[in-house]
């Protein structure tokens, strides 16, 4: 496989002005002819015109309308290559393909019987010959024909400006998209769909007509995602004075998609996991993925589809500042100072569980990365959640109006145009007359920057000075690191706990001041300081670093305490926690004899009773760090050591906070109507947190109450929270339970999928059960959707039975990476990267783990996609 450089990038040498595609859909055999106009691009010396195709039949080429002989082109592997080519032409291409084998999803495929196409970042070249790339740019009219019993609705991107009958049992459909658009943003749908639709009045006045489509029966479960799209058009609206720029925007949901959702342009293709939901299927967290997908698609139409990438390389240029964006969104809609904090946390959670380990592994890469092998293996946390950070930055670093501001001078400069990460700083620095060409590191470096501060209070100068040290370690291809521009928000504590009014360089700067960190070593110094405080550093967790405290026991509780900063006071409680887990697991790989103060168990049973406090904060400073945080605090990992601990500490917070649990439960019950309200969620959220805890020490009344919920329950929260709850408590009952679940939501297969989830995640699985699951009828390998939901849910979230000593979770491992690559390179990649941080365990383990990583990479045929990832790990 060859690796591509950042550094080698060209312009194309062709530019596409208008593409019209007709498609002749049959599932065993499509016919898709492309008639483009092209001229050559003054900006490059390259003189041939340059196409690539994948895994599509070639029929016939026509320049000028002059049919080539084989002589007149060249082709090599993928590429399609016509030289001596006039400086404008006609180009027409006529391809075949075969959606119905198309398994890997990507490029038209079929799901259910239904066409579906995805060509995000490479599927266009599966699709017809395209110079795919996403610099260049081409108005698109489709012409879609079909089966009219088996296909009655045919959809693309942009504008329906005619339809009809074909006569022979076929019609017809042809959209015009009037923007300029990259290929990847192509979609097609040819179906049996139905649609809840609506009317919506832009702010411009204008009539747009919103769509969701669902296969019938589904129709009970689309007004969530209506509604959150309607919030999503409003936000844009208000917050950033961006419109819909189309007449009319479809979402379509499918049961096989390899991520989350597709931005298409006017025409959005979602998994159904973010789309379909009701009390009954649905959980909470579905209710907040729905409106987070929903809205983080939309938003593309500006960032991403208006403004776009002018190579693969600048992906974080649109989904780091969409992601952003639809973090933004989520806090807004949720209007609380307190649930803008809970979500905060929710990112900061994120950002340690995956993407500081990604950070630290071997597949660590900048925001904007130097090379890759397979692009979509650079989908990754890194690109989406760390690049939101770092737009996040300018926002703490500009303030909210310079921000919008930078915003605004971006989309003057750039519309309809494919820029890079750079354009969008230099928007930023321009808007707002400053420089901030050393923050350009935060795209150039990976790694996670280590921060340390030192702090001294001069009583007599009644100054308080902090130091600020900064470090980044080493990761692949890049020894040496230079200095980061960060933004750490800073508070100080007095005695009572209140915040301490802050004068900085003379100026009274409130209580949060954003110290700017430039260097690797700098002090800050306040003055007029009372007394000794205690220092609330990065608060809102300012930058995506890892902040080494040197916390005493009781300034983290004084924190913990009083922190005004709800961020810095749920992070003192995990201080708290994770200094005991770490202690714990090194007592547990050599005893079995553990201990949990008083003093920690005081803090916890404080926070759980402050009815003062919002319940889903409440919940969020209870959860304690995972399994998957504790193993990165450590040298070396033994998984069994980990979860021993963590079990243990959740046992102890179950059985001597019993009484405080119960009345938690019962206080939080939300009696009426199901809502997925942020204050509802949050209720039950903790309810079912006190039951988990609860059932950590099982007896005979915690497993009645577990399963009083499940057999009571009138919502999917509440009813996958207790039979979780009866699973991890091993109750004799939970099988029955199971089971029970099963037969009534058998048809709904994303309730299925949690079925699977939560068997595969819990640790009562081990490996005899897990292949058990594997034979069940309504396993399949094929589906996206329900092979995470076992074999990657496996593998990645039940760490003790993946690390089992023997190594049969690593064997598992390596058989289903290497059968799902033969079917989906994308989910088999990902499933691979279940090994990144295997040079983190202990050396028996190890010595499995790198044998099932070389069993992998032994394989013959293996894609680029799983080739790339267990070259990076075993190098
Ligand atoms: N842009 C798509 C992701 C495409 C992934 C291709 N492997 C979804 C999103 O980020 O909105
Ligand atoms: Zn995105």
């Amino acid at each position: 496989p060859q690796t591509i450089y950042r550094s080698d990038y060209t312009p194309p040498s062709y530019l596409v002005d208008t593409v019209e595609l007709g498609f002749d859909l049959d599932p065993a055999r499509t016919v898709v002819a492309n008639r483009m106009t092209i001229r050559r691009n003054p900006d490059s010396a390259q003189r041939e015109i340059e196409l690539v195709g994948e895994d599509i039949e070639l029929v016939a080429l026509r320049l000028n309308g002059r049919l080539l002989e084989e002589r007149d082109y060249a082709i090599n592997g993928t590429m399609l290559t016509i030289p001596n080519a006039p400086e404008e032409a006609t180009l027409e291409i006529e391809t075949v393909c075969t959606p119905e084998l198309n398994t890997t999803l990507s490029g038209l495929y079929t799901s259910n019987g239904n066409f579906f196409t995805q060509c995000e970042a490479e599927g266009f070249r599966r699709i017809t010959y395209f110079p795919d790339r996403p610099d260049v740019m081409a108005v698109y009219t489709v012409m879609l024909r079909a089966d009219k019993e088996r296909y009655p609705v045919l959809l693309s991107n942009g504008n329906l400006v005619e339809e009809g009958d074909l006569g022979d049992g076929r019609h017809y459909a042809k959209w015009e998209d009037p923007f300029k658009k990259p290929s990847y943003l192509f979609a097609l749908v040819a179906a049996r769909l139905v649609c809840q639709e609506e009317t919506f009045r832009l702010a411009d006045g204008r009539d747009a007509l919103l769509q969701v489509w669902v296969e019938e029966g589904n129709l009970d479960k689309t007004d969530y995602a209506m509604q959150s799209l309607k919030h999503s058009i409003r936000w844009d609206e208000e917050r950033y004075g961006l419109e819909l720029d189309l007449d009319r925007f479809m979402i379509v949901a499918t049961g096989d998609f390899n991520m989350g959702a597709m931005e298409n342009k006017g025409l959005n293709i979602f998994n159904t996991k973010f789309v379909l939901a009701n009390p009954r299927v649905a959980t909470d967290i579905d209710f907040q993925g729905i409106e987070a997908v929903v809205a983080h698609e939309y938003f593309h139409n500006w960032t991403g589809n208006r403004v776009t990438c002018r190579d693969w390389f600048q992906l974080s240029l649109k989904e780091g500042l969409t992601v952003f964006r639809d973090q933004e969104f989520t806090a807004d809609m949720i209007g609380t100072e307190s649930g803008r904090a809970v979500t905060r946390i929710d990112q900061v959670r994120t950002l340690r569980q995956a993407q500081f380990p990604e950070d630290a592994g071997p597949m660590a890469h900048p925001v904007r990365p130097d090379s890759f092998v397979e692009i979509n293996n650079f989908y990754t946390v890194t690109v989406y959640e760390k690049g939101a950070e770092v737009v996040r930055m300018y926002q703490t670093l500009l303030g909210r109006d310079g921000f919008r501001k930078g915003m605004d001078l971006y989309f003057q400069r750039h519309d309809g145009q494919a820029v890079t990460c750079d354009d969008f700083r230099l928007a930023m620095a321009d808007a707002n007359g400053c420089d901030l060409s050393q923050f350009e590191r935060w795209y150039d470096q990976a790694g996670t920057p280590v921060l340390r501060f030192e702090a001294r209070y001069d009583e007599a100068a009644r100054t308080y000075s902090i130091t600020l040290f900064q470090s980044c370690p080493p990761t692949p291809g890049q020894p040496e690191k230079r200095p980061f521009h960060i933004p750490v928000a800073v508070g100080l504590l007095d005695r009572e706990g209140r915040d301490m009014p802050l004068t900085l360089d003379g100026k009274n700067a409130g209580a949060t001041v954003v110290l700017e960190l430039t260097q690797a070593e700098q002090t800050f110094v306040f003055s007029n300081v009372a007394e000794q405080p205690v220092p609330s550093v990065l608060r809102d967790f300012s930058a995506p670093v890892i902040l080494q405290h040197g916390y005493s026991d009781s300034d983290l509780l004084h924190l913990f305490s009083y922190d005004s900063d709800p961020v810095n006071r749920w992070e003192a409680g995990q201080r708290l926690a994770m200094g005991r887990l770490l202690k714990l697991t090194g007592e547990a790989a050599v005893s079995d004899r553990l201990n949990l103060d008083d003093t920690f168990i005081e803090a916890m049973r404080k926070m759980l009773t402050d009815d003062s406090l919002d319940a889903a904060f409440r919940e969020q400073a209870l959860l304690l760090p995972t399994e998957t945080m504790i193993a990165e605090q450590l040298a070396v990992v033994d998984p069994l050591a980990v979860h021993m601990a963590r079990q243990f500490m959740r046992a102890n917070i179950g059985a001597r906070l019993r009484s405080e649990l119960l009345a938690q439960y019962e206080a939080n019950q939300t009696p009426g109507a199901y809502s997925p309200d942020a204050v509802s969620s949050g209720k039950r959220a903790l309810k079912n947190l006190a039951l988990s805890y609860l059932n950590a020490a099982p007896d005979e009344e915690t497993i009645a109450l577990a399963l009083r919920q499940c057999r009571e329950a009138d919502n999917m929260t509440d009813r996958a929270a207790s039979l979780s709850a009866l699973i991890h408590a091993r109750a004799p009952e939970a099988d029955a339970e199971l089971a029970r679940f099963y037969e009534e939501f058998k048809d709904e297969a994303l309730v299925v999928d949690k079925w699977f989830a939560m068997q595969a995640s819990a640790p009562t699985t081990d490996i005899a059960k897990v292949r058990e699951l594997m034979r069940h009828p309504a396993f399949n390998l094929r589906n996206p959707n329900r092979a995470r939901s076992l074999v990657a849910a496996y593998c990645m979230n039940n760490p003790v039975e993946f690390h089992a000593p023997n190594g049969s979770g690593y064997l598992f491992w390596a058989e289903h990476v290497t059968l799902l690559d033969a079917l989906n390179p994308q989910v088999a990649a990902r499933l691979a990267r279940a090994m990144d941080r295997w040079r983190r365990y202990t050396p028996e383990l190890q010595q499995h783990m790198k044998t099932a990583l070389q069993q992998v990479a032994g394989q013959q045929r293996l894609s680029n996609d799983v080739r790339e990832i267990v070259t990076k790990a075993l190098a």
